[in-house]
This record gives C-alpha cells, sequence and structure tokens, in this order.
C-alpha cells in the first residue's frame, strides 16, 4: 500500500477586492482542517488568490497586474508557505505568474510538506477570447491575459508517487492525461474555475457538471491514474461558477465529491498501488499503443480534409487490398 490522503479544498466565491492577506488566511483555515482530518496533500483550485479576473476586460495593461505574482512566495502568500511547513503537510495551488521578462502564465505549483516548492506547471490550453466581445454575459480574456504554458506537462516525485497537474481546461483534452500518464504518473491535480454559462454554447450549460465528471473519469481510467478536481465554486462576482469537485480513481469511479458550492474539503485516501493493476492489465501502454497510427495527433492542429491526413499519416492511403 502507497496511501496519500489528498484534500481537495474547494473554494467558495473570492470578491475583486478581497485583498491576497485575507484570501490566504482562509486559505490557511482550509489546510489545518485538511490536516486534522489527515490529509497528506491540499488542493486548491486554478487562480486561488484572487477573483476570477479573466471575466473582465482591462483596457490599459497596468490594471491586471494587482492580480500576478511576480514572486512565490511573495510576502503575502508567504505565510501559506510557512503553515504547510509547520503542521507537514503539502499543497498544490494556482495563481497568475508574472515572470522578470514580463510573460503572463497561468501557473500552479507543488510544495512539499516541508514548504519547499518541488513542481511547477504553466497552463497549456487556454480557452476563451483575446479581444473584449461586449455582447458576452461576462468576459473569458485567458488567451489575452496568459501565454501558453512553456514547461510541458512534467511529472514530480512526491509523497510517494508520481504527481501530474494541469488546470482548468486541461481537463478535458485527452493529450494532458496521456503526455503524464506516459511518465508514469499516478495522480494529477487540476484545479478550476468553470462559468456555468457558456456565452458562445449556452446548449452545456445544463450538462457542465457531466462534462467535468466524464473527462475527470476517463482521464483517470484511461491513464491508471488518481485525478483530483478542485474548484472555486458559487457565484463570484455575479458570475455562477460550478463546484463538483472530486477525486476520480483509476478504476474510473468518483471516489469523493464535492455537496455545495463553497469552501468544502473533499478527502479521500488513494492507494496508489491501485495504479498498478490498470497500467499492467489493459492500460500497459508498452505492449498495447500503437503510436505509428497516431500520427495526426501530433500532425496537425485543427481538423484537416482526409486527403490532408494521407499526407500525414501515408497509412491512410495505402490501398486496402
Ligand atoms: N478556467 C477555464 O479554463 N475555464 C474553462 C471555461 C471554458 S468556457 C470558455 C473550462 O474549460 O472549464
Amino acid at each position: 500500500m502507497r496511501p496519500v490522503t489528498v484534500a481537495a479544498a474547494q473554494v467558495g466565491p473570492i470578491a475583486l477586492e478581497t485583498t491576497r492577506s485575507a484570501t490566504v488566511t482562509r486559505l490557511i483555515g482550509l489546510m489545518q482542517r485538511a490536516k486534522a482530518r489527515g490529509a497528506d496533500l491540499i488542493v486548491y483550485p486554478e487562480l486561488a488568490l484572487t477573483t476570477f479576473f479573466p471575466r473582465w476586460y482591462f483596457e490599459d495593461e497596468a490594471d491586471l497586474d494587482r492580480f500576478y505574482e511576480r514572486q512565490m512566495p511573495g510576502p503575502e502568500t508567504r505565510p501559506l508557505f510557512e503553515a504547510a511547513g509547520d503542521l507537514g503537510i503539502g499543497f498544490s495551488i494556482g495563481y497568475a505568474e508574472l515572470t522578470a521578462d514580463g510573460t503572463r502564465f497561468n501557473t500552479a505549483i507543488l510544495v512539499d510538506t516541508s514548504g519547499a516548492i518541488v513542481g511547477k506547471y504553466r497552463k497549456i490550453h487556454l480557452p476563451g477570447h483575446r479581444e473584449h466581445e461586449p455582447w458576452r454575459a461576462f468576459q473569458h480574456l485567458e488567451k489575452r491575459y496568459f501565454a501558453p504554458g512553456n514547461l510541458g506537462f512534467r511529472v514530480f516525485d512526491a509523497f510517494g508517487g508520481r504527481i501530474g497537474m494541469a488546470i482548468c481546461n486541461d481537463r478535458r483534452w485527452p493529450e494532458t492525461y496521456r503526455v503524464l500518464g506516459l511518465q508514469g504518473a499516478e495522480m494529477v491535480l487540476i484545479g478550476y474555475n468553470t462559468p456555468i454559462h457558456n456565452p458562445p454554447a449556452p446548449e452545456h450549460d445544463r450538462l457542465s457538471w457531466h462534462h467535468n465528471e466524464i473527462v475527470l473519469q476517463s482521464g483517470a481510467y484511461q491513464n491508471a491514474t488518481f485525478v483530483v478536481g478542485v474548484a472555486k465554486a458559487g457565484v463570484e462576482e455575479g458570475v455562477p461558477q460550478m463546484g463538483g469537485s472530486l477525486i476520480a480513481a483509476p478504476t474510473g469511479e468518483t471516489i469523493a465529491q464535492a455537496v455545495t458550492e463553497g469552501d468544502e474539503l473533499v478527502i479521500a485516501t488513494c492507494d496508489l498501488d491501485l495504479c498498478k493493476s490498470y497500467r499492467d492489465s489493459v492500460f500497459a501502454f508498452e505492449r498495447h499503443r500503437e503510436p505509428g497510427a497516431y500520427a495526426l495527433v501530433t500532425g496537425t492542429k485543427g481538423p484537416v480534409t482526409p486527403e490532408e491526413a494521407q499526407k500525414i499519416d501515408p497509412a491512410l492511403a495505402r490501398p486496402d487490398d
């Protein structure tokens, strides 16, 4: 047995004017409760230090800066690291990162039980749009406010296992889990902010929870890993965001799930050895995958015609005698 007790720390709304320090105090409260319930690791949502600011169009880029961290830890976030070290609990948290060269990333880090950063991920799949679209009830300007992550999907050996991270929209893409799965990920941590209303496709709104659960479950099952999905939930600055935080096992089953849309700990003890049974049998990648047949997966970004596909993968043009 290799048990890791993980707490998905769903966080209710954070108002625009809430200070970083107030939010960090709130996150420390969740951390203390998680530790008291036996957690080794607490996972906070995407952009957990502020309100989900991509819902607004800021004409002046300088207005954006207040949402970004130039250092991690910085003066306002250091107490979170100190609390983790004092309590002996690890954490993962999402935040907006502004690098020394001025690049903006949507980032998550993994911190061990001594309070040291042991892993970093920068969000690769950025949803939404780049330009102001006033017809929308609210914006989703991630493509404007962040550059695509440049660190790939890495794994980190920590907590007695192999941990991967992804952020929100990444969870909808099978490539995310597969790249991590090919590196032996045993637990994938995914914070998210998902507005229930999707302005370009409102017909999807009622399916938000269904889509959340199927992608987290299938990512877990198809890659023989635990997946921890953690929401920033509730009505934040007038925009309802889905909760539905959950922990999925390599069996494909949900083993713990949120029942509120506010601050809530969703806790499960995950035996990482459970991954082995799937990785050694139905998903023994080294025996059963056929990467030669997947040329289109990396050979094109968008859909192609059958003729274009044949140029990328000549097998698709071979006579079927
Ligand atoms: N934060 C984030 O990535 N949210 C997206 C919303 C998609 S609709 C523009 C998500 O996939 O949940």
